[in-house]
């Protein structure tokens, strides 16, 4: 990808954004990588010896509830410092300017809702939010280090990250709104994902097939690259504010 290509990338951006109604953007782990947040693949994905995509399961928690944690307090404690980007606070900034603004994130992180996302979907949960494995009770914490395991100040259960896991269904209500928005919209943003993940990946086809303007915006390659209307090869927390400066 040429910066040329880029370059009329973001200028049709731009006037696509500024002419439309309906936007929505969906985001993955890059959008955090310029706030420092490691992504799930990238070389700084791991763990000790283990990947994301062995521990993020229901089946590693019921083997070793404590393990899991552990690989948990410890991306909590390196989140807990960490401050969203331009990238991020692009996107606020978007939500403002345009009313039918919808953000859809497969981050965890809560760094969106820290730059004052409010039309926002967390399609893979939240790490700062616990929930009781007896009573369902759920609630904020955003305590680093936690007591390992932590447990239901109601009944005493054990609490899990209430995240989705691999294997595990995704809020059905929220994906439902998340595809409608994705098929009702003129303009969509994909933002700093691998575009390996399902369903959320399906949101970007979803987009393309529903006649949305498609761009995405991603220093690599990914599944989706040749599917999109218009590619920007770059890092988002440059592009993003750019795309949205003047709207
Ligand atoms: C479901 C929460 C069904 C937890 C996450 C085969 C076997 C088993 C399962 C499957 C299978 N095939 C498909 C599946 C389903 C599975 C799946 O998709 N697996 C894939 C990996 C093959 N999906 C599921 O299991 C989902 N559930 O299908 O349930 C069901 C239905 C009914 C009833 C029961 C069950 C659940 C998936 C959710 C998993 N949870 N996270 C936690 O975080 O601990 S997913 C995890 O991946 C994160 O949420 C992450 O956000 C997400 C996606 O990854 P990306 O965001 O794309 O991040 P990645 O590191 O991959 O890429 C980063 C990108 O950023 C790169 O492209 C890079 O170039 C770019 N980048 C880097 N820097 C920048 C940048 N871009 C811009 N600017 C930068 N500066
Ligand atoms: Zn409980």
């Amino acid at each position: 990808m040429s910066d040329q290509a880029s370059h009329d990338s973001i200028q049709e951006t731009k006037k696509r954004l500024r002419y439309a109604r309906k936007i929505t953007a969906l985001t993955g782990a890059g959008i955090s990588a310029e706030s420092g947040v490691p992504t799930f693949r990238g070389a700084d994905g791991l763990w000790r010896q283990y990947s994301a995509a062995n521990l993020a399961t229901p089946e590693a928690f019921a083997r070793n509830p404590r393990l899991v944690w552990e690989w948990y307090d410890w991306r909590r404690g390196l989140i807990a410092g960490k401050k969203p980007n331009p990238g991020h606070n692009a996107l606020a900034s978007l939500e403002r300017a345009k009313p039918g603004f919808l953000l859809i994130t497969q981050n965890v992180d809560g760094l969106h809702r820290q730059a004052g996302s409010l039309n926002l979907r967390e399609l893979h949960g939240s790490i700062w939010r616990l929930r009781c494995l007896v009573c369902g009770n759920t609630r904020e914490d955003r305590t680093v280090p936690l007591a390992l395991p932590p447990h239901c100040a109601d009944c005493g259960g054990m609490l899990r990250p209430d995240v989705v896991w691999f294997g595990e269904a995704l809020d059905a209500a929220v994906l439902d709104e998340s595809f409608a928005a994705a098929a009702s919209c003129e303009v969509m943003l994909v933002v700093g994902t691998s575009a390996l993940v399902q369903p959320a990946a399906s949101l970007a086809w979803q987009a393309k097939h529903n006649n949305a303007w498609v761009v995405e915006i991603n220093p690599a390659d990914t599944p989706f690259s040749s599917e999109a209307d218009a590619v920007i090869r770059a890092l988002s927390g440059q592009a993003l504010p750019e795309l949205v400066a003047g709207l």
